[in-house]
């Protein structure tokens, strides 16, 4: 089973890669063909990245992982981070492109030790959540859709809670 903490180093390299060359990346290498991720990211090219990593565990369990990051300066990184920042994440279902009240709560994520992170060109945070039932990610009769949602509130900028969403996660789960 990956830890959590290693999982994330992994993807300090594939997102590293993606922010640099800015096109799909491969999914991240260190899987083996039983444990093969994937990987759904929401890039804006300039701003953030926030990406859902998907691990089948086999017997129908999946881990799932994530990353957010958002560009902004170390100092204010820093800041958001003294005064608490509320990081939460949730992994939804979705079901309208445009209307998120239709979406289907699956469940929470929950903070990967170590993050939230200031580094050199931003925040960086990470999530996750172990022992995931397939059917519990079957959200619809037949093809899902699956993303997470992240949040933190902005201290600096008048307590504003910012919210991204990873890509989604298109497959017959269940
Ligand atoms: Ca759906
Ligand atoms: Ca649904
Ligand atoms: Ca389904």
């Amino acid at each position: 089973m990956h830890n959590p903490v290693l999982r994330a180093r992994s993807l300090v390299a594939l997102f590293a890669a993606l922010a640099a060359v800015a096109v799909a990346a491969p999914r991240a290498s260190a899987d083996t063909p039983a444990s093969s991720g994937r990987d759904a990211c929401n890039y804006d090219g300039w701003s953030f990245y926030a990406c859902l990593h998907l691990d089948y565990k086999g017997y129908g369990w999946y881990n799932a992982s994530t990353v957010l990051h958002r560009n902004m300066s170390t100092e204010y990184a820093r800041a958001l981070i003294a005064c608490g920042g509320n990081f939460k994440a949730s992994l939804w279902g979705r079901d309208e492109d445009d209307d998120h009240s239709q979406d289907d709560f699956i469940r929470n994520l929950v903070l990967t030790p170590g993050w939230p992170q200031a580094t050199y060109n931003g925040l960086d945070v990470r999530f996750y959540t172990l022992d995931i039932a397939g059917s519990q990610l079957d959200e619809d009769d037949g093809t899902d859709e699956l993303f997470v949602r992240m949040t933190y509130r902005d201290c600096n900028s008048g307590l504003i809670t910012q919210s991204y969403d990873t890509d989604d996660m298109v497959g017959l789960f269940g």
